[in-house]
């Protein structure tokens, strides 16, 4: 049987980790997958994560089953940090699943549920992982545009022309805040024209918000997705703990669906809990206890948001620094969305021969569609990037 297999496609980000990892030069610069490292190159345990861990250990006492749904106090806790009360509680199903990307499969097995025959629409370019699980799951995808390449931005009036052709039902996958790939993100007036294309087609969003925090803040960062959760029926959310509190391997997200009534919520509430019995039971606790811990205990949620500023403060100077040095060695403006973009990546722009050359001759590796994890550098690595960029024709 297992002789039938076809060979699967690799994830190229995580080969380039491997690709990383390999290479023997001392001075090589990782700027591949989606982890934070401080200035000296380590992805720490957050502090408020250490001691929310420790008062796990001493005080709980049973590892028995959750509920299908995981942890209520969990999804209460995320339900507020990424909603922040712009919908009423009882509008939202919400379950915890196996990180962020278990919220997004979760989310199109749902819509599979509800409506095989949508199409879902992806942003110009989105995370890989979105057409990935989409064509597993046996449901279509469309592409909007999204990346203007010329301007480093968003093309939003070809993004929404695009939406106009959406057939009602459809669901529009949008990325709530700090967009990967790109880091080029919507403005708040650009959002309210979304919301308007979204309500006139009768679209369903599905966002996935996988990095509140790392931008503008984290109420700021969740602003889109809380007006368009309160200005539609029916959304979706998907959003990541991964990043935000660093526990990347605990594999902890929720997926959230906001139905239009209670009754709405409580069937949509009976269906999240299905899939989740349908593909492994129960989801991972530990994550979810953390995070709960932290954000139900004033004392921890303070040091794990002082935290995560400094995450996001020590990112956005790299994102100034970066930009005001390429500027310098070419003499123009055309990096300076690398300051505008926010959230971990950018994506530079850089033909793949460059981003080739970038990585044999300078052991500088980014994605080969030229995004960079602004945490892969620090304010020593910052100019030898710059320079690199320029010595390989960039
Ligand atoms: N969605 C996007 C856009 C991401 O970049 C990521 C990766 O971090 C995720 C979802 C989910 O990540 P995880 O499954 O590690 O929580
Ligand atoms: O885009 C990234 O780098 C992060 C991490 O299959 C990631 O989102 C990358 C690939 C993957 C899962 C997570």
């Amino acid at each position: 049987m297992l002789e039938a297999l076809k060979e699967q496609p690799a994830d190229k980000i995580l080969s380039l980790m491997a690709a990383y990892r390999a290479d023997p030069r001392d001075d090589k610069i990782d700027l591949g997958v989606g982890v934070y490292k401080d200035p000296q190159g380590r992805t720490p345990v957050m502090r408020a994560v250490k001691a929310a861990e420790k008062r796990i250990w001493e005080r709980q006492e049973t590892k028995a089953y959750t509920g299908l749904a995981g942890d209520p106090a969990y999804c209460d806790a995320m339900v507020a940090l990424v909603l922040g009360g712009a919908v009423a509680r009882d509008r939202v199903a919400a379950v915890a699943t196996p990180g962020g990307t278990g919220a997004v499969r979760q989310a199109v097995d749902l819509v599979k549920q509800a409506a095989p025959g949508a199409t879902i629409w992806l942003s110009n370019p989105t995370w890989p992982n979105h057409p990935s699980i989409i064509r597993h799951l046996g449901m279509t995808s469309a592409e909007y545009r999204y990346f203007d390449s010329a301007t480093g931005g968003v093309d939003v009036e070809g993004m929404l022309e695009d939406l106009r052709g959406a057939a009602e039902g459809d669901v529009v996958l949008l990325h709530g805040c700090c967009h990967n790939p790109t880091g080029a993100n919507l403005t708040e007036a650009e959002w309210d024209r979304v919301i308007a294309v979204l309500q006139e087609r009768g679209l369903i969003p599905l966002i996935d918000i996988a990095y509140q925090g790392f931008g503008d803040g984290l109420d700021a960062d969740a602003a889109a997705t809380r007006k368009v959760a309160g200005a539609m029926p029916e959304s979706l959310i998907a959003a990541s703990c991964s990043k935000n509190f660093g526990i990347y391997r605990e594999r902890t997200g929720i997926l959230m669906a906001i139905a239009r009534d209670e009754g709405g919520a409580t069937l949509a509430q009976g269906n999240l809990n299905h899939l989740n019995r349908q593909n492994y039971s129960f989801p991972p606790d530990h994550g979810a206890r953390v995070v709960a811990t932290i954000l139900t205990d004033d004392e921890l949620r303070a040091d794990w948001q002082a935290e995560l500023e400094e995450v996001r403060s020590t990112m956005l100077e790299l994102r100034r620094q970066l930009a005001g040095e390429l500027a310098r060695l070419t003499n123009s403006d055309r990096y300076a969305f690398i300051a505008e973009h926010r959230g971990m990546f950018s994506r530079l722009g850089l033909p793949p021969e460059i981003v080739e050359t970038l990585r044999k001759d300078h052991g500088v590796y980014m994605v080969g569609d030229s995004r960079i994890n602004i945490a892969g550098l620090n304010t020593d690595t910052v100019p030898l990037l710059a320079k690199a960029i320029v010595a390989a024709g960039g």
